[in-house]
C-alpha cells in the first residue's frame, strides 16, 4: 500500500503557516478526536515553535467519551491545554475563548503593564485536511465564510473574523499534512475520511477495522452482525457478514468488495456508536 504526497506541496504548506504565525497570539491546532495522534502533523512542534497553542479535539461527537477524557489528560500532562469540541453542532466552542485568555494571560498582563491598550486575541486554526477547520471557522463566525465539504482540500481568500468581542480569527486556516510514513496511521486517516479511499486498498482497511472492533469493541461488533462468537479468521467474518447482509455475487458466493464497502460505510456513519481508534496508552 502506497500513499503519495508531494514534498513541494508540504514545503509550501509549511511556508504559508510559518508566514502567518507572526500575525497571531495563539494557534488552534485542530485534530480529529477519534485519532488525536494520527491526525496531528508530525512536525507541528517544529513549525509553530514556541507559539502558544490550544489543541482542539474536534468531532468529539464521533469519538468514545472515555477515551477523549484520556486524551485531554494526556495533553494536560504534557503542559498542553486541550478541549473536546463538536464544530458541527457548535458544542464546546465558548470554552475556546476562555481557554485562550487563560493561556495568554501572562502575555496580555505584560502588555498591559507596558501601557499597551487591551486588544482582541488573534488566533489561527491549523490542521490536516478534513479535520473540520472550515466548519469551525463558520461556527465561530456565525456565518458561512469557509467552504466545507467531505472532499479533502476544499478551502480558499484572507481577513480577520470577529469572534465575539475578545477574539479575532484568521479566515484562512493553515493546512498541514498528516503523517504518511506509517501504514497504520494511513489506515486510520482513511477510516475517518481524512484521506481518500482510492489511495488505499479497501480490503486492508476493512480487515484492519474489523480486527480493531474485535479487540476494542467486541460487543458492538457481535451485536451489529449477530455473532455469537468472533471467528479467528477474517475471511470467515467476511463470509458471515456477506451472507447476513446479502452481499452476494452470482452463484451465491460472498462478494468481498461489497462487504468491505458496507463495513466501512457503517463505521463512518456511526452505526457502531462513537469510536476512538487510538488511546494514549497505545503510544
Ligand atoms: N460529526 C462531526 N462532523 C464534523 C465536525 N466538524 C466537521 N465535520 C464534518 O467534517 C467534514 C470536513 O469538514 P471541513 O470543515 O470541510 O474540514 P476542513 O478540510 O478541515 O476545512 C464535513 O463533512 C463536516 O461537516 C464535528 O465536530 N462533528
Ligand atoms: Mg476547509
Amino acid at each position: 500500500m502506497t500513499i503519495q504526497w508531494f514534498p513541494g506541496h508540504m514545503a509550501k504548506a509549511r511556508r504559508e503557516v510559518t508566514e502567518k504565525l507572526k500575525l497571531v497570539d495563539i494557534i488552534f491546532e485542530l485534530v480529529d478526536a477519534r485519532i488525536p495522534f494520527s491526525s496531528r502533523n508530525p512536525m507541528i512542534d517544529e513549525i509553530i515553535q514556541h507559539k502558544p497553542r490550544l489543541v482542539l479535539l474536534n468531532k468529539a461527537d464521533m469519538a468514545d467519551k472515555e477515551t477523549t477524557k484520556e486524551w485531554l489528560a494526556f495533553f494536560a500532562d504534557r503542559g498542553i491545554q486541550s478541549l473536546a469540541i463538536n464544530s458541527q453542532a457548535g458544542e464546546g466552542l465558548k470554552q475556546i475563548t476562555i481557554a485562550s485568555r487563560e493561556i495568554l494571560k501572562e502575555k496580555f498582563d505584560r502588555l498591559k503593564a507596558k501601557g499597551v491598550k487591551p486588544r482582541a486575541i488573534r488566533a489561527m486554526i491549523v490542521g490536516i485536511p478534513n479535520v473540520g477547520k472550515s466548519t469551525l471557522i463558520n461556527r465561530l463566525a456565525k456565518r458561512n465564510i469557509a467552504k466545507t465539504g467531505n472532499t479533502p482540500g476544499v478551502t480558499k481568500s484572507q481577513a480577520w473574523i470577529k469572534v465575539g468581542k475578545e477574539m479575532e480569527l484568521l479566515d484562512t486556516p493553515g493546512i498541514l499534512w498528516p503523517k504518511f510514513e506509517d501504514q497504520e496511521v494511513g489506515i486510520k486517516l482513511a477510516i475517518t475520511g481524512a484521506i481518500k479511499d482510492t489511495l488505499l486498498n479497501l480490503h486492508d482497511l476493512t480487515i484492519y477495522s474489523l480486527k480493531f472492533l474485535e479487540r476494542v469493541y467486541p460487543e458492538r461488533l457481535k451485536d451489529r452482525y449477530k455473532l455469537t462468537e468472533l471467528p479467528d479468521d477474517a475471511a470467515l467474518l467476511f463470509d458471515h457478514i456477506g451472507r447476513l447482509r446479502g452481499c452476494l455475487m452470482g452463484g451465491g458466493m460472498v462478494d468481498y468488495d461489497k462487504v468491505a464497502e458496507l463495513v466501512i460505510r457503517e463505521i463512518r456513519s456511526d452505526k457502531f456508536g462513537p469510536l476512538s481508534f487510538e488511546k494514549p496508552s497505545d503510544f
